[in-house]
């Protein structure tokens, strides 16, 4: 019994789920890897690899700030070096955060303080020096009906507001739009079935990086921090509610979106469901967090919430049509200004670009 008591409170004290959605996992930043984005995101012409020829990046008009290209914001939806979660932008993130942080932790911190309290008393107090004569005592009854009773009270305490998180996760709203989000080895695809669009995004790689084709456009810092940014991203609206069908073409990855407190596996063959209403608009970014193969590391994800009016420009501007609408003319590549146009004519002023080769 006594060491059941103590394997519970042991297990209480280790009891946190900090370590699966820290930063940590994710590439470490310098304070200059987001810092001022630069206005012209074109990389220098030529590469190690190919130095003759002229970068793709030249010909593709990326516009920082336009739509499928928002600035992102340093330590929102990325790491900055800080230990604990990152800042929270969905309900269910809200709800899980504030459960960690003042609820679990600090239980953890009591319990982690009593229990060393009473090691400290038993090492002083009954030390052999002072308790030549040890108790032969063998049970205490009142002592073993407390450190049995108190256990289960904590960890009803602990299973009472995880319970409610777990139902409130796995009872969404109902959904404005969705997202089917497939891994490979090793990048992302996106389809939007009600909308007519279909994708895959790549990370980006360095200007420097010697791996890097010549028709592979270079990361800048208006695209994200190193290692997270990525050629497509993926643009959903604020305040909609956003369901993610999660599945894997190939071998397991997993959606993970720590602003978002989201974690899915994505499975081949299966089809996992996971939900997410941002409110603010903004450049999120989250990583394949399931060990994939060599490049694992290598297939960031970036979310770009915006406005809705915003997400129908980009609809336009990957070839979709809102629900209702006449598909428009495709286009993959390039964006168009925010502020100008309306969706038609901002997608009519885009102009078209040859699509970019498979880049591995
Ligand atoms: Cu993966």
């Amino acid at each position: 019994m006594r060491l059941i008591g103590w394997a519970i409170a042991l297990a209480a004290a280790g009891l946190t789920p900090a370590a699966a959605q820290t930063p940590a996992s994710a590439p470490s930043q310098t304070s200059s890897a987001a810092s001022t984005p630069s206005v012209n995101a074109t990389p220098p012409a030529g590469t190690a690899q190919n130095p003759g020829q002229p970068d793709v990046a030249q010909s593709i008009a990326i516009v920082p700030g336009s739509v499928g290209h928002a600035l992102p914001t340093p330590g929102i939806g990325q790491p900055d070096g800080r230990k604990g979660l990152q800042d929270q932008f969905t309900p269910i993130g809200r709800e899980a955060a504030n459960f960690h942080d003042y609820w679990l932790l600090p239980l953890c911190a009591i319990i982690s303080a009593i229990v060393l309290i009473l090691m400290v008393v038993a090492i002083v107090r009954f030390r052999r020096g002072a308790n030549p004569v040890p108790s032969r005592n063998s049970h205490n009854t009142t002592i073993e009906v407390i450190w049995t009773l108190v256990p289960v009270l904590i960890l009803v305490a602990i299973a009472i507001p995880s319970i409610r998180l777990l139902r409130h996760t796995y009872t969404p709203p109902p959904a404005d739009l969705t997202v089917k989000v497939t891994g490979h080895q090793w990048y992302w695809s996106y389809e939007l079935p009600d909308y007519g669009v279909s994708f895959d995004s790549y990370m980006l790689k360095e200007a420097n990086d010697p791996t890097r084709q010549a028709n592979q456009r270079a990361r800048t810092d208006a695209d994200g921090p190193p290692l997270l940014a990525v050629d497509n991203r993926l643009v959903i609206p604020a305040g909609k509610v956003v369901k993610f069908i999660v599945t894997a073409d190939d071998v397991i990855h997993s959606f993970a979106m720590p602003s978002f407190w989201i974690k899915q596996d994505a499975n081949p063959g299966q089809l996992h469901e996971t939900w997410a209403k941002v409110d603010r608009p903004g450049v999120y970014f989250g990583q394949c967090s399931e060990l994939c193969g060599a490049r694992h590391g290598f297939m960031p994800i970036s979310i770009e919430v915006t406005s809705p009016a915003q997400f129908a420009q980009w609809v336009a501007s990957k070839g979709g049509h809102m629900p209702g609408a006449a598909p428009a003319a495709p286009d993959s590549t390039a964006a168009s200004p925010v502020s100008t146009a309306s969706p038609a004519a901002a997608a009519a002023a885009v102009p078209a670009a040859a699509p970019l080769p498979l880049r591995i």
